[in-house]
């Protein structure tokens, strides 16, 4: 049976996190969940580590202080790594990416693909809620990223993707630079470099309706900067 793994980094997701392992679960049953917390002060990591306790498909870690977004997710994929499972789908905790789509991301890596990415900019992909300024900083970024790392994929940004763990092992490996945003294009980047065959599914991204973002003028700006020297130094 194929193994996957659905990794999750959340930092005060309390309002959305209980219904997010439900709605993860629904869709499918057979899955483990693992939510990368940074000792949230709201507790997502202790409700997540008692649901651990009643049910043996979810996990928990647990790290201190917070410690960036792309850390978090680095640190489940070498999880995921160390353990047999097949596949990783990696999802924000917020709602913005549609558990019900878990499915179509995993029938995608039937065919011989080594990842498959939730996107916003291939036909049929959506954002609702953003306003102008959002969906503007979304796009640049996105060109940002095709012109310092050489990217032909569409959404290079978005953390909504289903990963191949075989392939992935080869790319986790030395140091990364990203610990905040740009670990999305990092990651990337270093599968195109190893000849990853990559795909795009169309998604539906919706603006978070409840909680507080944790993205800030010095994490996008050191983004930016991460996708420039990443390229830079090849
Ligand atoms: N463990 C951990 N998770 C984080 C950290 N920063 C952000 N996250 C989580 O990463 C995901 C994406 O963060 P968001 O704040 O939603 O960022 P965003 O989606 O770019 O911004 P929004 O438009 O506000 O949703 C969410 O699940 C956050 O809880 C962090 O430092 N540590
Ligand atoms: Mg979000």
């Amino acid at each position: 049976m194929t193994k996957l793994l659905v990794a999750i980094a959340a930092y005060n997701e309390m309002e959305n996190i209980p219904a997010l392992l439900d709605a993860v679960l629904a869709a499918v049953p057979d899955a483990e969940i693992l939510v990368v917390d940074d000792d949230s002060p709201d507790g997502t990591g202790r409700y997540v580590r008692e649901r651990s306790a009643q049910d043996p498909r979810i996990r928990c870690m647990i790290r201190h202080g917070k410690r960036g977004l792309g850390s978090a997710v680095l640190d489940a994929f070498r999880h995921a790594a160390a353990h047999d499972y097949d596949f990783v789908i990696n999802m924000d905790a917020d709602f913005s990416h549609p558990p019900e789509k878990i499915p179509e991301l995993l029938r995608a890596m039937n065919e011989p693909v080594d990842a498959a990415i939730g996107s916003r900019y291939v036909t049929g992909g959506k954002i609702l809620g953003w306003p102008a300024h959002r969906k503007i900083m979304s796009r640049l970024i996105n060109l940002w990223a095709g012109l310092c790392l050489g990217l032909k994929t569409r959404d290079n940004s978005g953390a909504f993707r289903c990963y191949r763990v075989e392939t992935l092992r080869r790319v986790l490996e030395g140091p990364f630079r990203s610990q905040g945003y740009s670990f999305f294009e990092e990651i990337l980047y270093r599968l195109k470099k190893n000849g990853a065959v990559l795909t795009e599914i169309p998604i539906t991204f919706t603006d978070r309706t409840r909680g507080r973002s944790k993205i800030n003028k010095k994490e996008a700006v050191q983004a930016v900067w991460n996708i420039f020297v990443i390229g830079w130094r090849g």
